[in-house]
């Protein structure tokens, strides 16, 4: 593989979207979608509650003023963490939290203000960034909320992204994000949805569940594990088509057999997706090189 120059538009082909090349360009991963906002959505639980608003109000404006901070990728994750505790324990909490993935597989969490496009939360996965919510959902409906929380990211996706290879699979599908089409993106986000969000998985011949979302609400847990939906095999061309919607419980869902088969066959997948370009990620620069196709 051959390393061309770091600028984007050096990129021969045109129409390539930008995107991120090191960490601190996550800052420019900020395009919220106005999605279930409790300002705006009617049907939100939180709607007419005002307490509720203004506290939401106040956490999205700490997660729009972070930051990314520089990376010290040379010395050890608890030292880091240590630092950014120091510099960022005024404005959010994600960075103590990000000492348990941290250590075990690199990933960090970043404050995020609400649901991101999907360009910019997969383009955040590449540098094993996690943007995290710091709200919690409305006391009126514990058991399921459309939009995540802090209970999703706290019960849901921080446990998984301290295995290392469930966090290889997550920032496997963020690498192959970077510079993708608008329908890349659309079936990549799909994959994540069916995967990341609401996998299940094989377990010593039982199915388990390990997507985020049926970890951190109950009344899907309950209801993905019982025989009422329909179950297919994880299988990218597929999933990656799958037609679903983000009010309620999935009808269906698909079943890897484990975490590395599903890596696998996300690496086969990814590698059919047209570019004009390669990346690979740098972990001691903490940045993504862009090589010419092989
Ligand atoms: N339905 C999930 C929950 O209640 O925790 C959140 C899903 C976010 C995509
Ligand atoms: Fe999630």
């Amino acid at each position: 593989l051959k390393r061309v120059a770091d600028d984007v538009r050096s990129i021969p082909e045109e129409n390539v979207p930008w995107f991120p090349r090191q960490i601190k360009d996550l800052d420019r991963c900020n395009m919220l979608i106005t999605k279930f906002d409790p300002d705006m959505d009617q049907d939100h639980p939180g709607y007419n509650d005002s307490e509720y608003r203004k506290r939401r109000a106040a956490i999205s404006e700490l997660a729009f003023r972070y930051k990314q901070p520089l990376l010290f990728s040379s010395v050890s994750s608890s030292f880091q963490c240590l630092v950014q505790l120091k510099v960022h324990l005024s404005t959010l909490n994600t960075t103590c939290l990000s000492s348990v993935p941290s250590e075990k597989t690199g990933f960090q969490l970043r404050p995020v203000a609400g649901l991101l496009s999907a360009r910019d939360f997969l383009a955040s996965l590449a540098f094993r960034v996690f943007q995290c919510t710091q709200y919690i959902r409305h006391s009126s409906a514990p058991m399921h909320s459309p939009e995540p929380d802090c209970c999703h990211e706290l019960l849901g996706h921080i446990p998984m992204l301290a295995d290392k290879e469930f966090a290889q699979f997550s920032q496997e599908i963020g690498l192959a994000s970077l510079g993708a089409s608008d329908e890349d993106i659309e079936k990549l986000s799909t994959l994540y949805w069916f995967t990341v969000e609401f996998g299940l998985c094989k377990q010593n011949g039982a199915v388990k569940a390990y997507g985020a979302g049926l970890l951190s609400s109950y009344g899907e847990l309950v209801y993905a594990l019982s025989n009422e939906p329909e179950y297919k095999p994880f299988n990218p061309e597929e999933t990656a088509v799958q037609p679903y919607q983000d009010q309620t419980y999935q009808p269906i869902y698909f079943v890897s057999e484990s975490f590395e088969d599903a890596k696998i066959k996300l690496r086969k997948y990814s590698a059919n997706i047209k570019r004009p370009f390669a990346v690979r990620y740098d972990p001691f620069t903490c940045s993504v090189e862009v090589l010419d196709q092989p």
